[in-house]
């Protein structure tokens, strides 16, 4: 059967899209937007329990935490973006949790200061706090990258540099985070630029995304504010020529619109 991934590509589960264009495998985008009205329904909470999206339907496994899938998908289809033997699973694993422990959380917090919150909601104090604890975790990477030959693991992109970037992706607004990082810098640069990244990433800005973000919206989700933002800034992964390919590209997904259609 093919592979099922819940979610939207304006979420966490535009790493798990990265992961499925990279391995070139199949599947079905089953579009569910986070939130009430989208991923905290009960037929959604059935598959996931933690009212959040992504999650996979791989033939009856039901999977969820957007590490672990990929790192399933990893593991499943092997090298090259997977390990090779189980030295690489391990490493790759330990970058993996490494990224979601030292770098998501003091980096969704620099999101959140630097575009996500409303601006009066925003702190400055939360974001210096934030770019300081990144700080030490960037330099460890920073070095890393320069003794592998600019990858992680394997001296090759691979799911590692995947799962790593994804968090790194966060500090989008605050390039000053990477300031002194010119490896991290050319690193991320790089597999941003990945056709399948591109895939992936197109999504994020077709109206349909858009559409089923707004649908996923309840009267609980602090999203509801965002009209109050007066400045966002320009988003590096937003615009009309990322609206054009996901355009043509939407055709590539053999879509199932259920946030909308049972709202
Ligand atoms: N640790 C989880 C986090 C998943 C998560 O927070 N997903 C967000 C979207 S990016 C979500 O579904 N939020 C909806 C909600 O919590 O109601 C993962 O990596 O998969």
């Amino acid at each position: 059967m093919t592979l099922k991934i819940y979610g939207i590509p304006r979420s966490r589960a535009t790493r798990t899209l990265w992961m499925a264009h990279e391995l070139g495998i199949p599947f079905d985008l089953i579009e569910v937007a986070p939130g009430a009205g989208g991923s905290r329904k009960p037929e959604f909470l059935r598959l996931n329990p933690n009212g959040q999206v992504p999650f996979i339907d791989d033939d009856g496994l039901i999977l969820w935490e957007s590490m672990a899938i990929n790192l399933y998908l990893a593991k499943k289809h092997g090298a090259p973006i997977g390990p090779g033997n189980l030295a690489e699973d391990g490493q790759m694993t330990m970058w993996s949790f490494w990224s979601v422990n030292e770098i998501e959380p003091h980096a969704s917090t620099v999101l959140y200061n630097t575009a996500e919150r409303p601006e009066a909601e925003r702190s400055t104090a939360a974001l210096t706090a934030a770019l300081n604890a990144l700080s030490a975790p960037l330099m460890v990477l920073e070095k890393r990258l320069q003794e592998g030959s600019g990858y992680l693991v394997g001296r090759r992109f691979t799911v590692a540099d995947l799962n790593v970037i994804s968090c790194l992706f966060y500090l989008r607004f605050a390039p000053q985070a990477l300031a002194g990082k010119p490896v991290i810098r050319a690193w991320y640069d790089g597999a941003m630029a990945r056709p399948a990244n591109r895939s992936a990433f197109a999504l994020r800005c077709s109206a349909l995304t858009l559409a089923l973000l707004l649908a996923g919206l309840g009267p609980n989700d602090r999203f509801i504010h965002r009209p109050q933002q007066s400045k966002r800034p320009r988003d590096p992964h937003w615009g009309s020529r990322g609206l054009l390919v996901a355009g043509t590209r939407n055709h590539l997904y053999r879509t199932t619109v259920t946030a909308l259609s049972r709202r």
